[in-house]
């Protein structure tokens, strides 16, 4: 490999340093191998542009030859490959990966360093696919009202934790232990973007999930998926519902694990926070936990770390708050 230093233009105009790789032909591509896994394991951080081919055959199983890693002639990544969110997505990625590494000690998705995959420009029989989702090897992005859902810091963190979380608790995506997979996604997705943006804590609208991805038509308010200050709770009274659709609802549920997270990372320091729930996906829940058991984890982890029995209380009050009982 050639690591060579490129610049990438965002889609919200501003400009940025690449970590990209020169080709034998001259060309750049989107591959990374300048983070410390590089060093150790090999693992690179690779970007492709599915061109808006269908999502559906690209799901699940590796990247293929046809779908192209994202290149550019020169070390200078603009136009389509702004358009695309590959430039996005590649800043992204390697953003999620200093924070699992700086201030959790993870090495990557699995924890071993290696290469983190995205395949971004991903459509819907010609139409945009308005979504992202991990596939349980990479993470694919569409378009929302024309904008790349890899835009979002908040969105690929999600998505990159989904893949952290099936190499670890592996919690089933269904009822309640999907809707457990959702709110541990949805937690350490916004807690890398409030820390990235230097948005306080305390600002309500911190807890907003996917609030950029409306081409400023919307506030943040409005545009957002999901608020984990409660502020969009689909469920109301903190009771967790059965859907048909949403794989039993996990994202109908998510908020309710996720807003009692989120008032932890507001009372406590919020690197302690991070520290806790990771330190409980990863040793106190299994496939199947649920609700009571994420506060008996969170709980459990807590105490490993020994914090103090204010913080203690801290964790209690915010499970208390949102209806799930030990
Ligand atoms: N964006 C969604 C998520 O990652 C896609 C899905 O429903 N799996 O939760
Ligand atoms: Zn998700």
């Amino acid at each position: 490999v050639s690591p060579a230093q490129g610049t990438g233009v965002r889609v919200d105009g501003s400009e940025a340093k690449l970590d990209v790789n020169k080709e034998a032909d001259g060309s750049y591509t989107l591959v990374d191998s300048t983070r410390p896994m590089y060093a150790g394991t090999g693992g690179q951080i690779r970007t492709y542009d599915a061109q808006r081919k269908s999502y559906k055959l690209v799901a699940g199983g590796p990247v293929t030859d046809d779908i192209p890693l994202a290149t550019s002639a020169t070390s200078r990544f603009d136009d389509a490959n702004t358009a695309s969110g590959a430039v996005d997505a590649h800043i992204n990625a390697a953003k999620v990966y200093e924070f699992y590494k700086d201030r959790i000690g993870r090495d990557g998705i699995d924890g071993k360093g290696g290469s983190i995959h995205s395949v971004v420009n991903v459509a819907s029989n010609g139409q945009d696919y308005a979504n992202a989702f991990w596939d349980g090897d990479k993470m694919v992005y569409g378009h929302m009202k024309g904008v790349p859902l890899s835009v979002a810091l908040d969105v690929v963190g999600h998505e990159m934790t989904h893949g952290v979380t099936e190499h670890s608790a592996g919690l089933v995506y269904l009822n309640q232990s999907g809707a457990l997979n959702e709110a541990i996604s949805d937690y350490f997705g916004n807690a890398m973007e409030t820390a990235d943006k230097g948005v306080a804590m305390s600002d309500p609208d911190s807890g907003l999930v996917g609030e950029y991805l409306c081409n400023g038509t919307k506030s943040p308010r409005e545009c957002a998926l999901r608020d984990l200050n409660d502020g969009r709770n689909a469920q109301k009274d903190y009771k967790p519902i059965t859907l048909d659709i949403d794989n039993g609802g996990v994202h109908a549920n998510s908020t309710i694990v996720g807003g009692a997270l989120w008032d932890i990372r507001k009372n406590l320091d919020p690197q302690l926070a991070d520290r806790i729930v990771y330190r409980a996906a990863q040793d106190y829940l299994t496939p199947l936990s649920g609700f009571t058991d994420m506060r008996n984890a969170v709980t459990l982890a807590a105490k490993s770390l020994k914090v103090s029995e204010n913080d203690l209380a801290v964790i209690g009050k915010a499970f208390d708050g949102h209806g799930i009982e030990r």
